[in-house]
């Protein structure tokens, strides 16, 4: 819980949050940001006439039944209009976002889930080992485009890898994403924090995503300057992370700036997004960056698509080596979802 004195810029207050808000304001309910999602209620960081404080909250009867509409359902990062005199509190209404971090759903309904709302900037954050995959980077920076956030690549466990496979991992990166903003990290150490925290700007919002155990929660512990959340070793023989971080929170840094923290995300499917103009697309980046929507009903081969993902990789790295039918059968990219 925050123990300084917030004010609204903090949180990312802005005109049109406050226009928005009037008539909620004139039927005496309060501002507040959410910052937990715990299915059932949330954690909200409210305006109660003496400052922000975090609160317990609930959701109206009108707002539970409109929120069966998934894309009606607050999500961690929304503005909301809330009635502070009840325990829980409950909140009566969603003030209009800015936009919203989606990813597509396997499965014929193409079903969309909002990560975060009104999000500034999205650090894709991987390693350059065995997470490694520039065809699913290429997936979650077109997820950012669509969301409109300004993307980022951390780069992290930089200590685990040698300096050549850095290099090489950096140099095609490089070719594939010239225009992408590239962080190199060692959240063990503390290494490339100064870097990262350069991005984090008052009132804005920077969203983690990555598979689990790249070390979403070790950087943000890093940024928070203690340790805040429980981090979990990495099983030695997959590769895989145990699943520490279990829902998505939003948390307010005291030197500026707010970072969410999200479970690992094992696949991504690009968000088909009609609207989104080619304009928007970063300059430089590859024609498989476009948002592709899949033909309904066709059925998703997720093992076939990582096993093609990691032959493209391995011969992109390693052109004279070929991957053998066993190391395919143990793909590493492959882990529980949340
Ligand atoms: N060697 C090394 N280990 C790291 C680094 N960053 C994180 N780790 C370790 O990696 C493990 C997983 O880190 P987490 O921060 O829990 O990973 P996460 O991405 O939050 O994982 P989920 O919550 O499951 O999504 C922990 O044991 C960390 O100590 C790093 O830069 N170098
Ligand atoms: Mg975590």
């Amino acid at each position: 819980m925050a123990s300084w004195s917030i004010t609204p810029a903090d949180l990312g207050w802005s005109a049109e949050l406050e226009a928005a808000f009037a008539p909620h304001a004139a039927a005496g309910l309060c501002a507040a940001r959410l910052l937990r999602d715990h299915k059932a209620a949330f954690t909200c960081m409210a305006f109660d006439g003496d400052g922000f404080h975090e609160r317990e909250a609930v959701l109206s009867g009108r707002m539970r039944h409109q929120s069966r509409q998934r894309a009606l359902a607050p999500a961690v990062g929304d503005w909301v209009a809330v009635d502070l005199r009840p325990q829980p509190c409950v909140i009566h209404a969603s003030l209009p976002r800015r936009n919203t971090l989606r990813r597509q759903h396997s499965g014929p309904a193409m079903r969309q889930q909002i990560l975060v709302a009104n999000v500034d900037c999205v650090a894709v954050v991987t390693d350059a080992e065995v997470d490694y995959n520039p065809r699913r980077l290429e997936r979650f920076l077109a997820m950012i485009q669509s969301c409109e956030a300004k993307p980022l690549i951390v780069l992290n466990k930089t200590d685990l890898c040698t300096a050549t496979r850095l290099k090489a991992v950096l140099r095609e990166l490089g070719k594939m994403l010239p225009a992408a903003d590239i962080l190199q990290t060692n959240a063990r150490r503390g290494s490339g924090i100064g870097l990262l925290r350069r991005r984090l700007l008052v009132g804005q919002t920077l969203a983690f995503i990555g598979s689990s155990g790249v070390g979403k929660s070790t950087l943000i512990n890093r940024l928070i300057g203690e340790r805040w959340q429980d981090t979990e070793e990495v099983n030695p023989k997959t590769g895989r992370g145990r699943h520490t971080t279990t829902y998505r929170e939003l948390i307010l840094l005291k030197r500026g700036g707010m970072v969410v923290d999200n479970p690992g995300i094992k696949e991504v499917e690009a968000v088909a997004d009609a609207q989104a103009p080619a304009s928007s697309l970063p300059p430089g980046a590859s024609p498989s960056l476009r948002a592709r929507p899949r033909a309904p009903g066709r059925p998703k081969n997720l093992r076939l698509r990582n096993l093609q993902d990691r032959r493209e990789q391995e011969s992109q790295l390693h052109p004279n080596r070929r991957l053998s039918p066993a190391s395919e059968a143990q793909n590493p990219l492959q882990s529980p979802t949340p």
